[in-house]
């Protein structure tokens, strides 16, 4: 018996190496058959009137699958008890848009068909839909997760890339998840939209070293740019700057452009274009908008099946910021 199950699993490994859940691309189309026109709708919508809700889903999205897998637990808040991986020191400079646009799809989503739709399969679509939106690529997404039984900040803490790390520090990070250097320069292409506030990069324009007050890998014109934009960062924290200055609403390869000229905006994104471990891949990408399209959408994919939630590990939340049972964490 033991022997026969054993030659059952390595039949199932050989026949489906790279299964590693059992998402599928239609899993609505008989419970929920409206579930993409919904998303799509709401989003589109969405982004007409707030056009920052592109970059704060997709940030809201790449957060969720790197703490803890793509399980929604990034939109719960916290209560009494228990502090929640959105209140967590990063969660500060999540966008409300992000969490908005998917309450917004949820909310329709009840009423079509109560009780069936995960907060995590509306988040993943909604970022994927929008990404089209602004001029992105579009990529097949497997649907079926369901939405995590638990949420703690403490998750958030070195699972995360900061701006203040090294590119070695960056890379494990995405390698310990299963990526490849490539795949995290494709990824990080995101950065071709949205925003990040002052704080994220002042130490940059105003306090670099003893010596110098200013970054020197920066183009002088964008960091005098730059300084003005952030002059008064500590009173008004709200301040902020594109990631791509120079297109910063559509997404396309401008981001890897603008490494090359001394114009990524994070120290991060900067150490991103001269390493020599990322600097290959930047060029590429660069030169050639087709390759980066197709690898985002690839990665994107791999992102969006990170420690996916199955049957009793997750639930179909009724509310995408509480868990059903009250009680839990
Ligand atoms: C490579 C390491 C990365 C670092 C260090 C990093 C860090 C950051 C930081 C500090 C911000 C600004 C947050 C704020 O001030 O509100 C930001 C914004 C953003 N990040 Fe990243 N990030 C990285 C990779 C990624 C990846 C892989 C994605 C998506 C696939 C992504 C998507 C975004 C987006 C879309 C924004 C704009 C958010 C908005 O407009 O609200 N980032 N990132
Ligand atoms: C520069 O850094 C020091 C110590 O890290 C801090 O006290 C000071 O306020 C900073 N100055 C600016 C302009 O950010
Ligand atoms: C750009 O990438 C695409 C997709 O991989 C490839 O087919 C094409 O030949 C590349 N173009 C150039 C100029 O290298
Ligand atoms: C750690 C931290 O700064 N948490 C903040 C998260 O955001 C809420 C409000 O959005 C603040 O009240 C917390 O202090």
């Amino acid at each position: 018996m033991i022997y026969k199950s054993y030659i059952f699993s390595l039949l199932c490994l050989a026949l489906f190496p790279i299964t590693q859940s059992k998402l599928i691309p239609n899993y609505y189309q008989k419970s929920c058959p409206k579930f993409e026109d919904i998303v799509k709708q709401t989003v589109t919508d969405k982004q007409k009137t707030t056009p920052s809700t592109a970059g704060a889903a997709l940030r809201l999205f790449f957060s969720d699958c790197m703490i803890g897998g793509c399980d929604a637990s990034v939109l719960v808040s916290s209560n009494s008890f228990n502090k929640a991986e959105r209140d967590a020191d990063i969660n500060l400079s999540l966008s409300g848009d992000g969490f908005e646009v998917v309450t917004r799809a949820k909310n329709m989503l009840e009423l079509e068909c109560p009780g069936v739709v995960s907060c995590a399969d509306i988040l993943a679509a909604a970022a994927r839909d929008l990404v089209v939106s602004v001029g992105g690529p579009f990529y097949e997404l497997d649907l079926g997760r369901r939405d995590s039984l638990e949420s703690k900040s403490i998750d958030a803490e070195n699972k995360y890339p900061l701006p203040t790390m090294t590119n070695s520090q960056v890379i494990d990070i995405f390698t310990s998840k299963g990526f490849t250097v490539q795949e995290m320069v494709a990824l990080a292409g995101a950065h071709t939209i949205g925003f990040s506030h002052c704080k994220q990069f002042s130490n940059r324009l105003f306090n670099f070293s003893k010596t110098t007050e200013t970054d020197p890998k920066y183009n002088p014109e964008y960091a005098a740019g730059l300084k003005k934009l952030c002059q008064n960062y500590q009173k008004d924290t709200s301040m902020s700057a594109f990631n791509d200055v120079m297109t910063p609403s559509k997404f396309d390869n401008m981001y890897f452009k603008n490494l090359k000229r001394g114009m990524g905006l994070l120290a991060t994104d900067s150490l991103m274009g001269e390493d020599k471990r990322t600097k290959p891949f930047v060029d590429m990408y660069a030169e050639n908008q087709t390759k980066f399209f197709e690898d985002f959408g690839n990665a994107m994919r791999k992102l969006s099946v990170l420690h996916v939630k199955e049957g009793k590990d997750g639930e179909i939340r009724n509310r995408c910021d509480t868990f059903n049972n009250l009680n839990a964490n």
